[in-house]
């Protein structure tokens, strides 16, 4: 009798589960990975089922290219040639009103006639933040505690008000979240959105490898699986069969952005009036350093092709040049703000998305060949979304402002936490009250305490529109909602 029969009886007369444990067993050893079945003798049946459906999503043949990676990691090439992108302004100002005009009414009318999706990542958890679940659930509204998720609803919701259409929103999750997302989404009522126009898809997961490049295991029964990464979500649309959904819905441009920035604009007709303008595949919006330390990957060519050029990637001369009016040279910060034309997808993804893979090595939660709990040196593998930039034969890049476009939240404490989110938030919200002469309440410590909601006003000149209006007393605050 196989040893995996003695723990597990039923095995003996399910051939079927036995050819899948050899098929396995062959499959991962001639690919150097056996390691990965050393303890299922030991395993119950359920953990059987669970190491097997583990087992048949790995595509061996992607381990493969990443091992093939660890080796080259190492290796130093001579330093790119790195330069500015051509920046486009927001607000738009001189000999660039009319142009800025024209794309408003370009973006009008694309989101208008429903030709613009919204396509958020949202596959992480809030780990970083010390919160326990996805992070859309995280609350970030001043007064109301709205969390991330309910906020960009509120924002779409105004955005189909605006442009009487009820735009698809593709919301992308991971293995890690998905079930509790949409179960958030359900409880919520999908935020009074139609819950036929929401869409949820899941990018894949890979393993993590050790130095040598074999597959991590978490435990007896679990390789170490992590998201492939933002890039995933290109290769996740194609593979869920909603860019094909998509493109029978009339969507012609993904208006992409990220769970974490509650700032986030998703509808916004120059940005993507802008893009159309240009034939752009691809384009971003960035704001400006906050000085030439901040960490932040910036926008830019590099030897010739855009991209984002990480912070540590910057030679000090570089990061701190200034331009002719003092500004610095390199100021693109990245905020993950992005239109992409459905076609420019379906060309990336058509035969296998082809970004390049960037290694992060942790520290894991494993097993060792004992199957005894322990920390390991490990590489995780993900594809960036702003590496397809180089692919675009055109691209827009729109320096926003940060004040108005970006405040995410990221960490527990300090720079982009809830407390820096909030400061921002409340800080804008009373500068609308203060233009439309509106008295702003403050805590004993003199912070504002006002919150707008998306669907009231998205910006300074909504608000005055919407005045005089009351706020409601909330906690001390007033909420406009
Ligand atoms: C990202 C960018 C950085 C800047 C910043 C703006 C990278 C490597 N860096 O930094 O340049 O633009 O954002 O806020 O991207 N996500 C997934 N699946 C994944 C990985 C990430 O959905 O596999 C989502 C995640 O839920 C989050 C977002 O992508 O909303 C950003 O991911 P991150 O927190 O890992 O990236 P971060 O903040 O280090």
């Amino acid at each position: 009798m196989p040893a995996w029969g003695r723990r597990c009886p039923v095995l003996r007369y399910a051939p079927s589960m036995q050819a899948t444990l050899q098929a396995l067993r062959d499959r991962f050893e001639a690919a150097g990975q056996g390691h990965v079945l050393a303890h299922w003798a030991e395993l119950s049946g359920a953990e059987r089922s669970e190491l097997t459906a583990a087992l048949e999503s790995i595509h061996l043949d992607l381990v493969a290219q990443h091992a093939a990676l660890l080796g080259q990691a190492e290796r130093h090439g001579p330093a790119p040639a790195l330069e500015p992108p051509q920046l486009h302004t927001s607000p738009p100002t001189g000999a660039t009103l009319e142009r800025a005009a024209e794309a408003m009414l370009h973006g009008s009318q694309a989101l208008r006639e429903g030709r613009v999706g919204y396509l958020l990542v949202a596959g992480g958890q809030g780990s970083r933040l010390g919160f326990d679940g996805p992070k859309g659930k995280f609350p970030v509204g001043p007064l109301t505690r709205k969390s991330l998720f309910g906020w960009h609803a509120a924002r779409i919701q105004a955005a189909n008000h605006r442009y009487g259409r009820s735009a698809p929103w593709f919301v992308m999750t991971s293995a890690t979240n998905d079930a509790e997302t949409r179960a958030y989404f359900e409880e919520q009522n999908f935020f009074g959105l139609d819950p036929e126009r929401v869409h949820f898809f899941q990018q894949n997961m890979v393993p993590a490898l050790d130095a040598k490049g074999r597959i991590v295991m978490a435990s007896r029964s679990q390789p170490f699986m992590a998201p492939n990464g933002h890039g995933g979500t290109l290769d996740a649309l194609h593979s869920s069969g909603l860019l094909a959904k998509a493109a029978a819905a009339g969507v012609e441009t993904f208006s992409y952005f990220q769970v974490d920035n509650p700032l986030a604009r998703p509808a916004d007709p120059l940005f993507l009036g802008l893009h159309l303008l240009e034939g752009a595949q691809m384009s971003s919006k960035v704001v400006a350093k906050s000085g030439p330390m901040e960490k932040v990957g910036v926008l830019g060519k590099i030897d010739g092709v855009l991209g984002c050029i990480e912070y540590s990637d910057l030679p000090a001369d570089l990061r701190d040049a200034t331009d002719e009016q003092g500004r610095l040279a390199f100021r693109a910060g990245n905020i993950a703000v992005h239109a992409l034309q459905r076609s420019f997808v379906e060309e990336l993804t058509r035969d296998g998305l082809d970004l390049p893979w960037h290694l992060a090595r942790k520290n894991l939660a494993a097993i060792d060949g004992q199957g005894r709990p322990t920390e390991t040196p490990g590489i995780k593998f993900e594809t960036f979304i702003f590496d397809a930039l180089g692919k675009s034969e055109r691209s827009v890049t729109l320096e926003v402002q940060r004040e108005l476009e970006f405040s995410p939240v990221k960490n527990a404490e300090g720079a982009d936490s809830p407390q820096t989110c909030e400061a921002h938030l409340t800080s804008l919200f009373a500068t609308w009250l203060q233009e439309a002469g509106v008295r702003v309440p403050t805590d004993d410590q003199g912070r504002p305490r006002v919150e707008v909601d998306p669907t009231f006003a998205e910006d300074a000149t909504e608000f005055l529109a919407r005045m005089p209006a009351a706020g409601q007393p909330l906690d001390g605050g007033l909420l406009f909602q």
